[in-house]
């Protein structure tokens, strides 16, 4: 394998010392780029993008052939391809969110529910990720990921997106046994999944718990944290001679971070809800943090932009150990010129908090 040209987002996961704080943003792949939608255009919908490697590889290649401040790539693909896997039929009407033909409610659904092979039944991820890889040539990092259990039974149980995911709390309540059930083969499956993804390329791999900030302080310990320590403990940390990190980004955790971080991973994504200052301050010592400038910054003007990035890198403070981010996917109308301007102040502002 070629050797990296630019590591420094590895560097900062693990703590080394960097030049400048690395950057990439969450969704950078997607809607707000003129090029996206014409991949999108042609390639039919975005499942096909997802499910043809060649499509999937010229998508996650975009923003950093627009971009050259990125210091990352990450997998285009979704969350989703794992429920899909399982059986479930995921499909997307146009201008909707994601739907599912069959929908699970009771524990005969959830004990029928197969576990799928990386290998076979999402065999075109572990093709992209490779292609990927062989296109980014040393390049930078490429990132592969997967959803948390909570987040993805959420959409499986609700079938689709929600407003208050009221169907997975009343079966969390109603029929714990059940819930539990379905998160350990989530997490069994997240496990081999992301794994796969490591053998095949990806030089770090983040789990997105979009929706455990949603939960209670004990439900999120019992029905979200614990299946995330046991994928956590369960994955390959060095290949080709580098640890792998793992960074799990819980949206709207920010009252639990302290536990976030004793759940073995190298990093934590922050929302834009916390002080990162602060949240240094309570595990700094223990993992990296990556985040967390509000994406509805990215509407202002670039001066603007320009003094959050600035505000937030004097937040953290001198040292190695963050990565910059948004603190949840760029919205589809912000202006491509913004994300530049977002992304060259990280590198400009950042160098004198580096030796
Ligand atoms: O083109 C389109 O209309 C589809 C929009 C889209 C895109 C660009 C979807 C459907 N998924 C994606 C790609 C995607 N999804 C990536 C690509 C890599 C990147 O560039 O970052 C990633 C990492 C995801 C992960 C994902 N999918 C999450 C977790 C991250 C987050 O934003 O919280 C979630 C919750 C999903 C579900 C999903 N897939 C697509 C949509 C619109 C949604 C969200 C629906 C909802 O809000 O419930």
């Amino acid at each position: 394998m070629t050797a990296l040209k630019n590591d420094r987002f590895l560097r900062a996961l693990l703590k080394q010392p960097v030049d400048v704080t690395p950057v990439w943003m969450m969704r950078q792949a997607g809607r707000y780029l003129p090029e996206y939608r014409a991949s999108r255009a042609k390639a039919g919908d975005f499942m096909s993008l997802c499910m043809n490697p060649a499509f999937a590889c010229e998508v996650t290649m975009q923003p950093l052939d627009r971009y050259p401040q990125l210091d990352a790539a990450i997998l285009f693909s979704d969350i989703l391809t794992i429920p899909d896997a399982m059986g479930q039929g995921l499909y997307f009407e146009t201008g909707e969110g994601p739907r599912f033909k069959k929908v699970i409610s009771t524990m005969a659904d959830i004990e029928a529910l197969p576990i799928p092979d990386p290998h076979k039944d999402l065999g075109y991820v572990m093709d992209a990720v490779s292609t990927i890889r062989r296109e980014l040539n040393g390049r930078v990092p490429l990132i592969g990921f997967a959803g948390s259990p909570w987040t993805l039974a959420t959409y499986m149980v609700e079938g689709g997106s929600s407003k208050d995911y009221r169907k997975t709390k009343t079966m969390l309540y109603d029929n714990p046994q059940a819930l539990h059930l379905l998160l350990d083969k989530l997490a069994q499956t997240v496990t081999s999944y992301l794994n796969g993804q490591i053998m095949a390329g990806a030089q770090a791999v983040q789990i997105f718990d979009s929706w455990g900030g949603s939960l209670s302080a004990a439900a999120y310990q019992e029905f979200s944290l614990a299946y995330m320590r046991k994928i956590v403990s369960g994955l390959i940390r060095e290949h080709e001679g580098r640890k792998v990190p793992v960074i799990l980004f819980t949206k709207n955790g920010g009252l639990w971070l302290e536990s976030i971080a004793d759940a073995g991973a190298d990093a934590l994504g922050l929302d834009w809800t916390c002080d990162i200052g602060s949240a240094r301050d309570r595990v700094g010592s223990k993992v990296a943090l990556q985040g967390n400038m509000d994406p509805t910054v990215l509407y202002a003007k670039p001066e603007a932009i320009r003094t959050e990035v600035g505000r937030i890198l004097a937040s953290y403070g001198k040292g190695s150990g963050h990565v910059f981010n948004l603190g949840h996917g760029i919205t589809p109308d912000v202006d491509p010129e913004h994300a530049g301007a977002f992304l060259s102040a990280v590198h400009e502002l950042s160098a004198q908090y580096h030796e």
